[in-house]
C-alpha cells in the first residue's frame, strides 16, 4: 500500500474533507506509486485561508529580522536534506539527478537570499516640504497569499514565492502541482522544522479546479501568484482581478537562442542542447525555436543533429542518461499533437517525433528529441509553446532579420544571442523581446537574485526573484510626523 501525504491546515496535519487520495506516480515507471495525496476542495481551502487569516495577526508584528532568521535555519536543513529531495524529486517529476539537485540548491539560494531580505526590506524616506516634519515610507505586509505553482521545478517556485511572502509578514495557503506534491510537502516540513509557527503556512493538495479556483475566489485571500499555462494565468487574471486582488503571473514562453555567422558554434551547440531538451523541454525558460544565420545554418543542424543523436534518454535517476521522461500522459500527447502539426505544416522533422516505447522505455513517458528545420514565422510550431523536447529551427540572413523573427511571437521571457560582435551583443540587449537576455549562454539558467520574468503574455508585469519580488510581497505605508506643533497645510503654507 503507498504512503498517505497530507494537507497541512491550521497547525495540523490532516486528509482532504473528502476522505478521497489522488496518486502521484513516476513518470519513469508507471508502476511506482510515490504517494497518494489528499484530493482537497473549497472546505479545505477555506478552512486553510481562515487558519492563515487569524495567523496573519500575529505574524505581521514578528521582526522580519526574526521571520529571515527562521529561513536561514530553515535553508540549513535543505542542505541537509538536498540528496533525499533530489531523488524524490526525479522519482515524482522525471527530470535528471543533476538538474533536481540544482532545482534544490536554486530553493536553498532562495532561503539564503530571503533570510537576509529579512534585515532589508528597504523602503524610501524624503524630505517634505515644510519645516519641522519628516517624510518616511515602509513596507507592509498584505494578508494572506495565495499561491499556486507548477511541477516542472517542484522546490525552485514554491520557495520563489513562499519564502519571500513569509518575510515580508504575510501568510500562506499554498498549492502545489498535483504531479509533485511531495516536493512540496517536503517543503513545508522543512518550514514547520525551522519554527514557523502554526497556520502561517498551509498546504492544501488537489487540482486546480477545485482547490485553485477556491484559493482565486476567496475574498480573504489578498493576493495570488501563479505560475503556469497563459490560458489559466488569464482566467486567474480575470477572476482575482474582479476582486482587485494583487495578482503575478508568470505564464507561457517561445524562448529563441539567435546563433550569428560570428558566433562560437561548439558553445552554441551545448548552449541549445541544454536549452532546448534540458528538462526534457519542460521549462518556461526552455529553448523551443533556433534562429541561425544563413551562412552556418547547415553546419551547424549537422552538428545538432549528431549531438541530438547522442543524447541519452532514460530514467533520471540513471546519471548516464542526460534526458528524462515527460511528465504525463497528457503530455505526451500534447507534444506528440505538435509534431503532427509540424509535419503538416510543411516543417521538416530531421529526427525524433515519437514516444519511445522499446526496453528501459517501456513503462515511461518517453519522447524522442526532435527537430524540425524549415519552420518559418506563421508556422504554429513556432508561435506556440510546447513544453516538451521539440526544437524549431528557422533560417534568417542577418542580424536584423533574426530580432524581427525573434519579436514575431505574443511570448517574451527568455532570449540568447551567440555571437563575437559586441555591437550585435549591445543591440540584443536592446531589441529582444524579453524579459531575460543571455549573451554567449543558452535561454535557461536564471540565478534567484536576479529578477524573473517576461513581458508581452508571458506576464502581468511583475518579477519573481531578486529584489522586484519583495516588493510585490508587500505594500508601502507612508507616513508624515509632523513636530511643528501647529497646523502646516502642505502645497498652500509653503508657496
Ligand atoms: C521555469 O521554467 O519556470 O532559468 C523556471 C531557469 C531556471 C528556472 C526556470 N532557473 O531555467
Amino acid at each position: 500500500m503507498a504512503e498517505k501525504f497530507m494537507n497541512y491546515i491550521d497547525g495540523r496535519w490532516c486528509p482532504a474533507d473528502s476522505g478521497e487520495w489522488f496518486e502521484n506516480r513516476n513518470p519513469a515507471d508507471w508502476d511506482e506509486i510515490v504517494g497518494l495525496f489528499p484530493k482537497s476542495g473549497k472546505s479545505d481551502v477555506d478552512r486553510a485561508v481562515k487558519a492563515a487569516h487569524d495567523a496573519y495577526k500575529e505574524w505581521r508584528l514578528v521582526p522580519a529580522p526574526e521571520r529571515g532568521a527562521m529561513l536561514k535555519k530553515a535553508g540549513d536543513i535543505m542542505v541537509e536534506r538536498k540528496d533525499e529531495l533530489a531523488k524524490n524529486m526525479t522519482r515524482e517529476m522525471g527530470k535528471v539527478l543533476a538538474e533536481t539537485l540544482g532545482d534544490v540548491q536554486e530553493g536553498i539560494d532562495t532561503f539564503y537570499y530571503a533570510a537576509v531580505e529579512g534585515r532589508r526590506l528597504f523602503s524610501h524616506t524624503a524630505p517634505s516640504e515644510l519645516r519641522d516634519k519628516m517624510n518616511l515610507s515602509f513596507r507592509m505586509p498584505i494578508g494572506v497569499a495565495g499561491l499556486i505553482t507548477p511541477w516542472n521545478f517542484p522546490m525552485a517556485i514554491p520557495c520563489w514565492k513562499t519564502l519571500p511572502a513569509l518575510v515580508c509578514g504575510n501568510t500562506v495557503v499554498f498549492k502545489p502541482a498535483s504531479d509533485t506534491p511531495l516536493t512540496a510537502t517536503t517543503m513545508v516540513e522543512i518550514l514547520l522544522d525551522a519554527g514557523i509557527p502554526p497556520g502561517v503556512i498551509n498546504i492544501v493538495h488537489g487540482g486546480g479546479g477545485a482547490v485553485g479556483t477556491s484559493i482565486v475566489d476567496h475574498p480573504d485571500i489578498s493576493l495570488i501568484s501563479f505560475t503556469g499555462s497563459s490560458l489559466v494565468g488569464k482566467e486567474i487574471n480575470s477572476r482575482a482581478g474582479a476582486q482587485l486582488k494583487r495578482i503575478s503571473l508568470e505564464l507561457g514562453g517561445k524562448n529563441a537562442q539567435i546563433v550569428m555567422d560570428d558566433g562560437d558554434l561548439e558553445l552554441a551547440l551545448e548552449g541549445v542542447l541544454w536549452g532546448a531538451f534540458g528538462t526534457t523541454g519542460q521549462r518556461c525558460t526552455a529553448t523551443s525555436r533556433l534562429i541561425l544565420h544563413e551562412a552556418i545554418h547547415d553546419r551547424f543542424v549537422d552538428m545538432l543533429l549528431k549531438a541530438v543523436d547522442n543524447l541519452r534518454v532514460g530514467n533520471g535517476l540513471d546519471t548516464s542518461n542526460n534526458v528524462g521522461p515527460v511528465v504525463n500522459q497528457g503530455q505526451v500527447e500534447t507534444v506528440h499533437g505538435y509534431v503532427e502539426i509540424g509535419k503538416s505544416e510543411g516543417a521538416d522533422m530531421i529526427c525524433g517525433g515519437r514516444q519511445l516505447t522499446d526496453g528501459d522505455h517501456a513503462k515511461g513517458w518517453f519522447y524522442a528529441p526532435t527537430v524540425f528545420t524549415g519552420v518559418t514565422q506563421e508556422m504554429r510550431i513556432f508561435q506556440e509553446e510546447i513544453f516538451g523536447p521539440v526544437l524549431s529551427v528557422v533560417k534568417v540572413k542577418d542580424f536584423d532579420e533574426a530580432v524581427t523573427v525573434h519579436n514575431d511571437c505574443i511570448y517574451g521571457l527568455s532570449s540568447s544571442i551567440y555571437t563575437r560582435n559586441v555591437n550585435h551583443a549591445m543591440r540584443a540587449v536592446r531589441d529582444l523581446e524579453a524579459g531575460i537576455t543571455y549573451i554567449n549562454g543558452p535561454t535557461i539558467g536564471a540565478e534567484c537574485h536576479m529578477p524573473f520574468g517576461g513581458v508581452k503574455q508571458t506576464g502581468n508585469g511583475h518579477r519573481e526573484g531578486g529584489w522586484p519580488v519583495y516588493e510585490f510581497y508587500s505594500e508601502i505605508k507612508t507616513v508624515y510626523i509632523d513636530y511643528s506643533g501647529k497646523l502646516q497645510r502642505a502645497q498652500i503654507d509653503n508657496y
